[in-house]
């Protein structure tokens, strides 16, 4: 056996073997506990994996691989996202079908992933656009709608004039669509939708009972957005001419408002309605010409802007006046009523009451028009405010009458009673959150199961006739009308419908995101043709244990899944309301990336100091016309290191042992040859220890090690307690920095200890706490001790805590607080013996001299600390 680290010489054939044995087939028995560790649903991009990429997929595999050690059933699966506009848009630019790219996309992913040792039961696999699956897709989408889930409605919609389908808002930023840059524009047609909205409490309720990183949750909790507020009638204060003509007469001539600061009604100066209000049609009916023709160019002007725009705080505020007024149904002033289009129709009832005093949008339109503003809030102990003053802390009512002096908590209570029982308002709660949209006008997506008849009903697709399967195609590329590439293959169009006559199929695909929201539960029973998947077998495996990816899919996905889970949980098809116990959110990884300072007459992308540059173009040119700056690894940046590359460098298992230890789970990290080249010396230096310790190592140590205490063992038992909590804790570096300590001991006590059986059983520990990280050079070392088998089928190590306690401890000792000597006492030393020590130390005598001692406080194996004065 070498005496170092030689990935070449064995890496490639331990694969085999695994393979071979079939190693990583799940194992259900009944009565051990299970475990579930779950990577987030790759999309198999044609770049190929990055070490980048690596950063999940390998601590989530020491996690699966530990917990099988220690006597789990363990599901760590793996299976691919194929569905979607990447996808599609790459073969349209390839003139090719998705389908065989996808496939051998998948086929790179999973042999990179092979190549650094990770451990998936491939035998589960699947992909997200295969029949087999997305018949389950289909099926669920009908439960939905059968439960009153799934809708059709007309919509405005964020269309990407790029991708050319429409978009969901969370794909839109900043008025961009997220994928193309296209600025996105609005357009009309009938579109499906998933009532999210109806789980929306319990979707931040939930968030209490899951392990999942704060910064997440949070995001979570304000895209749903509660908000508890009053929802109250305005009424119009109509000339009297105008209430008696007949046409608005039969029109309401009332409006809602939606406030969170029902306290602040007493400074209402003005209402804005928003610019696609119902109520402008009565309005206009008695406005001027003039008016009308100025109300209706602001609604125009209001049509073509995105949300993000009409929200944006920094843009100056526009306005009209509609020429009517308002009633304060709590004062009876008589406020103008505006519109705006920082009030947005589709939020609350599209309408505000406006208190400039205490709503910093208001404060800016009443500035810019010249309206009034009425302080009513006040701090408790202060002025009245000359500025826009939003608090609810410290503060009370002013000039609102009788209920001046009243703290805000207390009279938002008392309002919205007086509103409820006059019938004026009733308190309401709101959500930010809207329904998913989930249609996409696009060929390569999971086709919508529902059909239409000869006169417009809709009608499911019968589950016998599931999947309603993509139509092979020579051309799919998206028509550009806002009607999908399917309506023009009559084949797939035409149906007969449940009465047998001519009707029509959907032609829109769902949107990715209802692939990814349940897959993780078809993991559970993958091969199923009868049903998604058997209650029982998800009742098994579910909730994922240990759910790991990037922090950029807080929203959207997280989201989703978590709603699926839940309505499949109310359907009484899955044990669990919540998908994913624990969430871990792994560093990027960043190469230094070269760029060339851009010349004066180009245009810099937003956020970019220079123009990126190829390594060889670095190369030609001088120190000052470029620069390097550390950037996350993608093909797009052209600094990508592959597995591959690393592999072939410097072997699988450094790899691994580099991405563990490089930096905490959580931290983005520089990649580094330097570090590459640590992690092959520290598995040398294992290689080589172990071939030292080979000739008194000795296979029956178990037998004979009963009742012997060393610093060996010592050492031992500490090294288990540390690798087995670390894991737990996803602390992998210092897994990996606990191994190396337990290595450099025991190449230094081999010089001082002689005890054959403390050594064997030190080298025996080493290789299975070694295996989840390094599983080549374990399963190497392992057979070189004349070993069968592999180390996967090791038994975990436990730890024994007498054995790993310390002969000694330090102990604080402190007079009043300050520390003033420390001391090394026997481990188990009683706390008499450690506050005689501590009188006894000189140092303390010393500080005591002329005080009298009122008290001794002991901490066993900490501190003394003595109260004297
Ligand atoms: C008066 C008021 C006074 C308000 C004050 C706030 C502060 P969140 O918390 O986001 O739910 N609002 C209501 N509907 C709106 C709409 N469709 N478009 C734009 N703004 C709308 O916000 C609720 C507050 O946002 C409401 O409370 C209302 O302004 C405004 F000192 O009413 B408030």
């Amino acid at each position: 056996m070498p005496d170092r680290y030689e990935p070449g010489a064995f890496e490639a054939k331990w694969r085999t073997r695994w393979k071979e044995a079939d190693l990583y087939k799940t194992r259900e028995d009944d009565g051990k506990p299970k475990f579930y560790a779950l990577d987030f649903f790759p999309y198999p991009s044609g770049a190929g994996l990055s070490v980048g990429h690596c950063r999940n997929y390998i601590p989530t595999d020491v996690m699966a691989r530990a917990k099988f050690m220690q006597g789990y059933c363990v599901l760590h699966p793996m299976g691919f996202d194929a569905f979607g506009l990447p996808a599609e848009n790459e073969a349209i630019k390839r003139k090719s079908h998705p389908a065989p790219m996808i496939d051998r996309y998948a086929q790179r992913y999973e042999d990179q992933m092979n190549l650094v040792g990770i451990g998936y039961d491939w035998s589960r696999s699947f992909k997200s656009c295969e029949p087999s699956y997305y018949k389950w897709t289909q099926w669920i989408f009908k439960l939905l709608y059968e439960r009153g889930l799934a809708y059709r409605k007309m919509a405005t919609v964020n269309w990407d004039p790029i991708d050319k389908t429409v978009l969901a808002d969370e794909e839109v930023i900043a008025g961009r669509a997220e994928r193309s840059g296209a600025l996105v524009e609005k357009k009309e047609i009938p579109q499906w939708y998933f009532r999210i909205t109806a789980y929306a409490q319990q979707l931040i309720d939930d968030l209490d009972d899951i392990d999942w990183p704060e910064g997440i949750k949070a995001q979570q909790r304000n895209w749903i957005g509660r908000s508890e507020g009053v929802e109250f009638e305005m009424t119009l204060d109509l000339p009297k001419e105008a209430e008696e003509d007949f046409a608005v007469k039969e029109k309401p001539t009332t409006f809602r408002v939606f406030t969170t600061r029902i306290d602040t009604v007493f400074g209402m100066t003005f209402c804005v309605l928003s610019p696609e209000h119902p109520l402008l049609e009565t309005i206009l009916k008695n406005s001027s010409t003039e008016q009308k023709a100025a109300v209706e160019a602001y609604q125009a002007a209001a049509r073509e802007k995105s949300e993000a725009e009409r929200t944006d705080d920094t843009r100056q505020k526009t306005g009209v006046f509609t020429g009517v007024y308002a009633i304060n149904p709590m004062n009876g002033a008589k406020v103008p009523v505006w519109i705006a289009d920082y009030v947005l129709a589709n939020y609350g009832t599209g309408a505000i009451m406006a208190v400039p005093a205490h709503d910093e949008r208001d404060w800016e339109f009443a500035k810019t028009f010249g309206l009034e503003i009425i302080p009513v809030i006040r701090p408790v102990d202060g002025d009245i405010p000359s500025e826009c003053w939003a608090s609810k802390e410290a503060a009370v009512l002013c000039n609102s009458g009788i209920y001046d002096g009243l703290p805000v908590a207390e009279a938002q209570a008392r309002l919205g009673e007086w509103m409820e029982m006059r019938e004026i308002g009733e308190r309401k709660v709101l959500y930010k959150l809207r329904d998913w949209l989930i249609s996409r006008q696009r060929y390569w997506g999971c086709p919508i199961p529902v059909m239409y008849t000869a006169d417009g009903e809709e009608q499911l697709v019968p589950d016998d006739a599931l999947p309603v399967e993509l139509p092979e195609v020579e051309s799919y590329e998206p028509s550009g009308d806002g009607s999908s590439p399917l309506a023009g293959i009559p084949e797939f169009v035409n149906v007969t419908d449940l009465d047998g006559r001519l009707g029509r199929r959907e032609t829109d695909t769902m949107g990715g995101f209802a692939c990814s929201s349940w897959y993780f539960l078809r993991f559970c029973d993958p091969h199923n043709a009868d049903a998604a998947f058997d209650p029982k077998r998800v009742a098994e495996w579910m909730p994922v244990d240990c759910y790991v990816g990037g922090a950029e899919h807080a929203v959207m996905h997280l989201l989703y899944a978590r709603f699926w889970t839940k309505v499949l949980y109310d359907a009484g098809l899955c044990a669990v309301k919540e998908p994913f116990k624990r969430l871990m959110n792994q560093g990027q990884v960043l190469n230094l990336t070269p760029y060339r300072f851009a010349r004066e007459d180009e245009r810099l992308a937003p956020g970019e100091e220079g123009v990126l540059i190829t390594p060889e173009e670095a190369a030609e040119l001088a120190d000052e016309q470029k620069f390097f700056r550390w950037a996350r690894m993608s093909k797009s940046k052209g600094n990508v290191v592959t597995p591959e590359e690393a592999v072939e460098h410097y072997g699988a298992d450094a790899l691994r042992i580099y991405e563990l230890f490089v930096a905490p789970f959580e931290a983005d990290v520089q990649w580094s040859s330097d570090g590459m080249n640590g992690a092959v010396r520290f598995l040398s230096r294992i290689f080589k220890l172990v071939d030292d310790l080979k000739p008194a190592y000795d296979p029956e140590w178990r037998s004979k090690i009963a009742g012997t205490e060393n610093a060996v063992r010592r050492a031992t038992h500490q090294a288990i307690e540390k690798a087995t909590s670390d894991i737990e804790r996803f602390a992998f570096n210092t897994y990996i920095s606990a191994m190396m300590i337990y290595v450099n001991k025991l190449s230094d006590l081999r010089k001082s200890v002689d005890d054959s059986a403390s050594f064997s059983e030190a080298v025996d520990t080493l290789i299975a706490l070694l295996a989840p990280a390094a599983p080549h050079s374990a399963d190497e070392l392992w057979e070189s001790l004349g070993h069968e088998g592999f180390t996967y089928h090791l038994a975990w190590p436990v730890s024994d805590p007498n054995l790993a306690a310390e002969d000694s401890v330090t102990i604080a000792v402190q007079i009043n607080g300050k520390l003033r000597d420390t001391l090394e006492m026997p481990a188990g030393a009683s706390n008499e013996d450690l506050e005689a020590a501590a009188r006894a130390s000189e140092k303390v005598a010393g500080h005591l001299e002329g005080k009298t001692i009122r008290k001794v406080i002991v901490i066993p194996g900490k501190l003394v600390n003595v109260v004297a004065n």
